[in-house]
């Protein structure tokens, strides 16, 4: 459906003035979100965020070429919906590890010869891995590949390493871009609404640090991405303010790269008695995202969390980017039962789950510059 056939068929005045501030690039509001949620159904959302979509991006849909390290899942903290980490007193047990810098300088090795741009790197808040392991364990993959670039570490574990080793947040994360890191990722910003968080991840930096460390990287020329966790138990309310405080940092600063929404999973977790949102609730969200972060260039979906198929029709609710190869290298989400029970996907069939809707396949580095556009290749 056209925008143009929806402002004719659309009879909510509030609905229809959302439709012409789309039209007209006008920020809406944070009222109008929460109207949305409540009130606007999937269709509507989903031909304004994919005018929105194609206006800015066309048919191009980013992908890129990444792996990822989790050094360790022993975790100081306590997030209820964490299937992954164990406490340092479990770490004997089965299913904790603890990787030697060897063994992550061999998982660096193995991508020796391959044209793999970036390395993801986050775990659990070990206490005994703190900023100067971090920093000289970078250096060292920069040394054994300078082409890499290392996305690593959420605010949550950049807010302990800068606790303990005393250092503000800024000089943190100076010491780790001159140790070579490049961006941060988007994790550990869940909910920031304090009632929310409070409840499920009560322990961690609290929402503000989270934005805190998000500036202070930025204003330290490291861009970064944002996450919320959705479907559990947080309102159309707390989603908009979560939305309505990232909006507002990058007015001031415009360090982030894509908005990534996570839903939540409730497999293996202490909050595995909540069921799970329907696909509807996920289309819905993501395309309100790409409504309301009108300064965002970028909505990803993580293929591994959200599964290949829906990712194919979040393609027409407002995302531009999949996220990368990621080549079974992660745990967070098979651990909390996710359909990929295996995230390993080849550079081809990337390439074939994008042309399979019609979209532009573009292999991207880790600040979107394009580096090469794979709609002309013939897939064997
Ligand atoms: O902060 C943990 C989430 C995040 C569950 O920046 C869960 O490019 C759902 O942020 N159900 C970490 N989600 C991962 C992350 C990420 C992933 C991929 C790309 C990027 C990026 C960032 O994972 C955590 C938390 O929100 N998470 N457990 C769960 N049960
Ligand atoms: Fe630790 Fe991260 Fe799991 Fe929270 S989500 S318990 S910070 S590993």
């Amino acid at each position: 459906m056209s925008i143009k056939f929806l402002k004719e068929t659309v009879k909510d005045n509030t609905l229809l003035s959302v439709i012409d501030k789309v039209i007209n690039r006008d920020r809406i509001t944070s009222k109008e979100g929460i109207y949305l949620f409540k009130n606007a159904d999937v269709s509507y959302l989903g031909v304004l965020a994919n005018f929105i979509r194609e206006r800015e991006h066309g048919n191009k849909t980013y992908f890129n070429k990444n792996f990822h390290i989790e050094p360790t899942n022993i975790c100081v903290f306590d997030c209820k919906f964490c299937a992954y980490s164990k406490f340092l007193r479990e770490k004997d047990d089965f299913g904790a590890w603890e990787l030697s810098e060897e063994d992550i300088f061999e998982a660096i090795k193995a991508y020796e010869g391959k044209d793999i741009t970036e390395v993801h790197i986050v775990g659990g808040v070990h206490p005994k891995m703190g900023l100067e392991y971090f920093k000289n364990l970078i250096s060292k993959i920069k040394e054994m590949r300078p082409d890499l670039h290392v996305k690593a570490f959420t605010a949550v574990e950049l807010d302990y390493m800068s606790r303990k080793a005393k250092v503000s947040y800024k000089e943190c994360l100076q010491i780790l871009k001159d140790a070579g890191q490049g961006s941060l990722p988007g994790g550990g910003a869940e909910i920031f609404d304090k009632t929310v968080r409070d409840q499920i991840c009560k322990d961690k930096c609290t929402g503000e640090q989270w934005l805190e460390m998000h500036e202070a990287a930025h204003s330290v020329g490291m861009p970064s991405n944002a996450t919320i966790l959705y479907g559990h138990i947080e309102e159309p309310k707390h989603v908009i303010d979560h939305m309505n405080r990232l909006r507002e940092l990058q007015d001031k600063t415009g360090g982030f790269n894509a908005f990534i929404p996570l839903k939540f999973r409730n497999g293996n977790n202490q909050m595995s008695d909540i069921e799970e949102v329907s696909i509807v609730e996920d289309l819905k969200m993501y395309a309100i995202a790409r409504i309301f972060l009108d300064n965002f260039n970028h909505i990803k979906a993580y293929w591994p969390m959200i599964g290949r198929k829906t990712t194919q029709l979040l393609l027409s609710f407002g995302v531009n980017d999949i996220d990368g190869t990621v080549d079974d290298s992660t745990k967070i989400y098979t651990m909390a039962g996710a359909e990929e029970q295996k995230p390993v996907m080849s550079s081809e069939q990337m390439i074939a789950l994008i042309k399979d809707v019609n979209r532009q396949p573009i292999e991207r580095d880790s600040v979107y510059n394009e580096l090469r556009d794979y709609s002309e290749t013939e897939l064997v």
